[in-house]
């Protein structure tokens, strides 16, 4: 690839040269690895959350009784867990042996978490398996530790899928980069008011922003697809998660 040119900034004005944290550095390498070497794609969804929003307000402070300080985001994660569970090309890697794919019979999510020190992805294991509150718990103490530089390695490590969500921040919707081994991330933005037509009437639904890249080596259009379709009907009804 050609490289960019050095450039001398200083000459069209004042500038000021910080170095790279080790994490920034750590960043820089592996996004660019993954950007080259995966050919992504990336399909956008919106859904519904108009009931999960309600619910979540329903229970938010017999949640904070409880200690739980309830999002959207364990919700998302609950709903992507369950479809990774019912859809095993995005639980799944390309083995470096370029012959076989790896598919898993574990569901671990990695976190994207905005810290000051630059960008960390902790990783909920086993996500399949646990509550909304148990979610909750586990991501707000991992993303507290990712603040505060006390992750170990190993919870650093196995992502199988994972989750971008600038619910928090905003935004209309970006192209989250797929953290290779991982075959696919979800990318969530901050979700909106918008009238959306009933049949007879337009009606206010919240709606959230849903981006789904994935690497079309091991995933086709139809089968993210029909993954994103999943996750949009769980999201837009969370009774369904319990089927
Ligand atoms: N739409 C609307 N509101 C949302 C939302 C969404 N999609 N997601 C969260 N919110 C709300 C929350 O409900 C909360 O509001 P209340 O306090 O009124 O309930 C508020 O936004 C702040 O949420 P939060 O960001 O503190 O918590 P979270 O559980 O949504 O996210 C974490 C936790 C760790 C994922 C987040 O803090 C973070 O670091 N996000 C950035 C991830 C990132 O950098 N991604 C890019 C990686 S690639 O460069």
């Amino acid at each position: 690839i050609p490289a960019i040119p050095a450039v001398d900034f200083s000459q069209f004005g004042e500038i000021e040269k910080v170095k790279l944290s080790k994490i920034d550095k750590l960043t820089r390498d592996n996004m660019a690895r993954c950007w080259l070497n995966i050919p992504h794609v990336t399909q956008f969804d919106d859904a519904d959350i108009t009931e999960l929003e309600a619910f979540r307000k329903e229970v938010k402070d017999e949640a904070l009784k409880s200690g739980v300080k309830l999002t959207p985001l364990p919700f998302l994660i609950k709903a992507a867990a369950l479809a990774l569970t019912r859809h095993q090309k995005f639980n799944a890697s390309l083995d470096a042996d370029g012959e076989h794919i790896v598919y898993k019979k574990y569901v671990n999510i990695g976190l994207a978490v905005d810290t000051p020190n630059g960008l960390m992805v902790p990783v909920i294991k086993d996500a399949d398996k646990k509550s909304v509150y148990a979610l909750s718990i586990e991501a707000a103490e991992l993303a507290a530790k990712a603040k505060d530089r006390k992750l170990k390695p190993n919870e650093m490590q196995g992502a199988c899928f994972t989750i971008s969500s600038l619910g928090g921040i905003g935004g209309k919707g970006f192209t989250p980069i797929v953290n290779a081994p991982e075959v696919a991330i979800l990318g969530v933005s901050k979700a909106d008011i918008q009238p959306r037509w009933n049949g007879q009437t337009f009606e206010p639904r919240l709606m959230l922003p849903l981006c789904l890249s994935y690497d079309h080596r091991a995933i086709n259009g139809g089968d993210a697809g029909r993954f994103l379709t999943e996750l949009n009907a769980l999201l837009s009804d969370i009774r369904r998660l319990l089927l």
